[in-house]
């Protein structure tokens, strides 16, 4: 059982943690929200307890990551980010999770025994949709959960604010970057997130340097998938609304993205790969307003039942499964379809 606590809570787990040994990680190939909260959350920690031993870990990093975590230390030579790449000789107290609400999306906590789960203390700080009463995780932590939030580096951002922690200007542009990367340029944002971009920019940092320290020239691999899954592309109709359906063998969610650019509605977009299928779905705003469309819900349903694993915004959400299960294509379309009906 998870269980959401408050800021105010938050004090209290605070006062456990001195003389403690604690790992910060995330989600497998930690996107630009996980690492910055992960890492402004280290500086947190270190900032209000006394005697601390922190480790930052991710089991595997996404290239845009590394790319804008390598330019910020450009900027940044002071920065001397510390990251370790093994938790082998680690005896950790408590493990802090950002960015997830499920263990079994990171590696290494996959294989851990009910007992070891029990055990370990977790604590997580995320911005997915959870749900309370039905979790699935067979232990009790306790976390922030706060999918009102567009990113996982507002939550941070506003746990500094309550404790009144300044933010170094290194970490400001940590932060804003992964607000800019994962609201998709503002697409998922809210109102309280530009109040809080707003906050980070100050006076002396230009948003469109950190666009410029942002963009990325897309490989040619990645070039050819958008292209052929856009060719591959069927056409569903639903009463007015348009949906999707293609296939590529990697950049799935950048061909639903893409597909979406086009004029679908929904974009479902499979990738075979050599033990699963991985399924990237992505709705407009529009369709999720007025029809309640919720993809995360939707997927965290579906691979409940299938024994998979999913979940995500209403927006934007994606499923792995097993091969032996099949692709699940019909499944989801079926619940897609009876959404919209
Ligand atoms: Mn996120």
């Amino acid at each position: 059982m998870l269980t959401s606590i408050d800021f105010k809570i938050f004090k209290e787990v605070l006062t456990f943690l001195p003389h403690n040994t604690i790992v910060i990680t995330s989600h497998e190939l930690v996107d630009l929200d996980g690492a910055a909260s992960a890492i402004a959350l280290n500086f947190f920690l270190h900032s209000l307890v006394n005697d601390l031993t922190t480790h930052l870990y991710f089991s595997s990093i996404s290239k845009n990551t590394k790319i804008f975590l390598e330019r910020l230390n450009v900027k940044f030579p002071n920065l001397a980010l510390k990251i370790v790449d093994s938790l082998k000789n680690i005896e950790a107290d408590r493990y802090f999770i950002v960015d997830t609400n499920k263990l079994k999306n990171i590696s290494q906590f996959l294989n851990l025994s009910a007992d070891q789960k029990t055990e370990n203390y977790f604590f997580f700080i995320d911005h997915h949709y959870y749900e309370e009463p039905s979790s699935s995780e067979p232990f009790t932590a306790q976390g922030l959960f706060k999918d009102e939030y567009s990113s996982t580096c507002e939550i941070i951002v506003d746990l500094f604010q309550e404790f009144k922690i300044e933010l170094t200007k290194s970490l400001r542009y940590l932060l804003i970057a992964g607000i800019i990367t994962d609201t998709g340029y503002f697409k998922y944002a809210n109102n309280s997130t530009i109040h809080i971009l707003a906050k980070l920019l100050k006076n002396d940092i230009d948003i469109q340097e950190i666009r410029l320290m942002l963009k990325i020239e897309p490989h040619i691999s990645e070039k050819i998938a958008k292209i052929k899954g856009t060719q591959r592309n069927e056409m569903i109709k639903v009463n007015d609304w348009l949906i999707g359906l293609s296939h590529v063998s990697s950049f799935e969610a950048k061909v639903a993205n893409a597909l979406i650019r086009l004029g679908f509605d929904i974009a479902m977009v499979i990738a075979e790969k050599t033990d699963q299928f991985r399924i990237s779905l992505r709705a407009k705003q529009k369709i999720c307003r007025e029809t309640g469309l919720h993809l995360g819900k939707l997927l965290e349903e579906i691979a409940s039942k299938y024994n998979a694993s999913g979940g995500g915004h209403d927006g934007a959400a994606a499923i792995t499964i097993d091969k032996k299960v099949g692709s699940l294509r019909e499944v989801i379309l079926t619940q897609i379809e009876k959404v919209l009906a």
